[in-house]
């Protein structure tokens, strides 16, 4: 692997990532505007401050991260075929569901009900959650590296993803497995710091090799791939040289990543998703002080500024596919749920837009409808972000084929305790900007409930609310007016306390992720059947996988893995979600197993 140059404040970092009690004594200065330093890093003085080192990818690793695990299993390892008897479906949880309209006494199906032709569907992951194998083939660290290894605090039991599901070797036989049950794709994320170590710079032929093989091995076994450049694993260099998505360098650097990826996989590829959630990644800044590079950007600015490099990294992306000839679909992955209000006053409907507007319209509003933020949230950032040109709004609109939707659960909104206009005028007000509050329950007045079952306590975000799902999508529609169609490509739920399980037996049967699963294809269907177009669905995950700061301590997967063994099993919960394609679907469901 080629050196990259680092600048004396990465080393300065560096201290204080050894010994985070001693935070930097000196500030060293990125923002976004100011001119380029020999290192790529931006400081108030380049001179002063900065000085050239050579290094390699493995001098990041020591530097920043330090020793990292291994698996035993290190080599890619082929397709076994799956026993038969693990094919066979769990016992009936449930009574048939009943027909709307007319009910049919002994009905198994409700006849109004369907899948159509083409629509497409299957299970997630994202790299780093899955692939483990950190360090292999030239792979330098992301910021996730050194957030699991180092900073303290960050995650609930100082899990990281050194060795996650290994499914860097293992891939063969987890694409043999969804193949055997009839699974149409494989949605998984590739590794930016595989591809380029540094983030820019040197290509790493290795790591293209192996996504070759990734993807091959889904034709082969008639698995369609769909893929996402990035899912939150940013180069670790390019946060310390220039602050990551807070610096405007990152619009060409992941054009670039992209080009790359684009010219290898191209056409085999039908499904391209760029990034992963911006809501989430964006407000992941400000990163903890003192482990990267510190930034002036003031934290509150911080997400947006991110968001505003999403914006463009992004478009310019779906225009640089379209140029290459790429006839696959090309989107970002936004995320969020319904957001229902909590009473009929006309101060939550505002609170209800302004959710709206500082979540999912963050990143749909520029590019389903206008190439600019929605109103609320371009009241605020305007104080600081540049306006977008007419040129960067017509670059940016239209820019999604579908409307890619991470739809896990829905919730109240309801304005502040003192007011909406108590929070926008006052900069510390907790809520601020967004002055949006929620809740998970509906109002004393209503009986007080959560909107449904909750999921387990470290996601406490998630409650089974399939029964707004249909009302969520026909908003959707509504407004965005996705031309191409929504999809949802995550959803899944965490089955309370299941890691506290100990027989395998009992893990496999999920009662209450099944019937999440059971109920959000019906709201699909429903949904369908009123005309909202929904065009596939991808469930999250196939299989049990790092849960960022929860490690591997909160459940999402279809399949459970024995982090031991690293076996894997079907859960009840998958063949239930099979069964609505089976049921529903025009297109048939289809096994394919290994042929070797
Ligand atoms: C997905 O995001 C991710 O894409 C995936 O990597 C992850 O494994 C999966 O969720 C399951 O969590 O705790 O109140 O701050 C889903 C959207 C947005 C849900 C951030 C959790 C945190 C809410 N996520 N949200 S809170």
């Amino acid at each position: 692997m080629k050196p990259s140059l680092l600048s004396l404040s990465m080393l300065a970092g560096l201290a204080a990532c050894q010994n985070s009690s001693s935070p930097l004594p000196t500030t060293i200065i990125p923002t976004p505007t100011t001119a380029t330093a020999l290192s790529g890093s931006t400081v108030a003085n380049p001179a002063a401050f900065t000085t050239a080192l050579t290094l390699h990818v493995e001098d990041l690793w020591n530097l920043f991260v330090g020793p990292v695990s291994t698996a035993a299993v290190n080599t890619t390892v082929s397709a076994t075929p799956i026993p038969t008897h693990e094919l066979i479906p769990p016992p009936g949880l449930f009574y048939s569901s009943f027909p709307s309209g007319q009910q049919i006494p002994m009905a198994s199906k409700n006849e109004s009900w369907k899948f159509p032709a083409g629509f497409w569907w299957g299970v997630a992951s994202a790299a780093y959650q899955v692939e483990g194998a950190a360090k292999a083939e030239g792979r330098g660290p992301s910021i996730w590296d050194v957030l699991l290894h180092r900073v303290t605090g960050y995650t609930v039991a100082n899990q990281t993803g050194d060795v996650a599901d290994n499914q860097y070797y293992l891939y063969k036989q987890d694409i043999a497995r969804i193949a055997a049950l009839g699974v149409k794709t494989y949605s998984f994320s590739i590794s930016w710091s595989r591809v380029f170590p540094f983030g820019n710079g040197p290509v790493n032929g290795l790591a293209l090799a192996h996504y070759d093989d990734v993807i091959n091995t889904c034709i082969e076994f008639g698995v369609e791939p769909a893929v996402t450049l990035y899912h939150w694993d940013l180069p670790l260099n390019l946060q310390n040289t220039y602050g990551g998505w807070l610096g405007p360098q990152i619009v060409d650097d992941f054009v670039a990543y992209a080009k790359v990826v684009f010219g290898r996989y191209g056409n085999k590829v039908p499904r391209w998703f760029t990034v992963n959630e911006p809501i989430v990644f964006c407000n992941n800044y400000p990163l903890p002080d003192h482990y990267f590079t510190n930034t002036l950007i003031p934290k509150i600015q911080q997400p947006f500024w991110c968001g505003h490099h999403v914006l463009l990294a992004h478009s310019k992306t779906y225009h640089l596919a379209k140029s290459m000839g790429i006839n696959g679909t090309v989107s970002f992955k936004t995320n969020g749920g319904y957001k229902i209000p909590l009473t009929n006053s006309s101060e939550d409907a505002v609170a209800v837009q302004r959710a709206w507007d500082f979540n999912e319209g963050w990143f749909a509003n520029p590019t389903f409808l206008t190439g600019d933020y929605p109103k609320y949230l371009k009241d605020f950032v305007s104080g600081f972000l540049p306006e977008f040109t007419d040129e960067e709004k017509s670059m940016i609109n239209g820019t999604s084929d579908v409307y890619a939707h991470d739809a896990y659960t829905s919730q109240f909104y309801m304005a502040p305790d003192s007011g909406i206009q108590a929070c926008t005028s006052n900069t510390s007000h907790p809520l601020y900007p967004s002055c949006a509050n929620t809740t998970y329950s509906y109002t004393t007045a209503d009986g007080g409930w959560n909107v449904g079952p909750a999921a387990d306590p470290l996601s406490p975000w998630l409650h089974k609310a399939t029964d707004w799902v249909p009302l969520f999508l026909r908003y959707i529609h509504d407004t965005w007016h996705p031309s191409g169609g929504i999809a949802i490509t995550e959803f899944g739920f965490a089955e309370p306390f299941e890691v506290l399980k100990t027989l395998k037996a009992d893990i496999q049967f999920d009662p209450i992720r099944s019937s999440y699963y059971r109920e959000y294809m019906e709201a699909i269907l429903m949904a369908i059947s009123e005309g909202v177009n929904v065009v596939g669905t991808l469930a999250w995950s196939i299989v049990d996988n790092l849960e960022w700061n929860s490690g591997y301590q909160d459940k999402f997967g279809v399949q459970y893995v024995n982090l031991t063994t690293q076996e894997r099993a079907y859960k009840a919960s998958f063949f239930e979600y099979v069964n609505a394609f089976k049921l529903y679907g025009t297109d048939p469901v289809t096994p394919h197993f290994v042929s070797s």
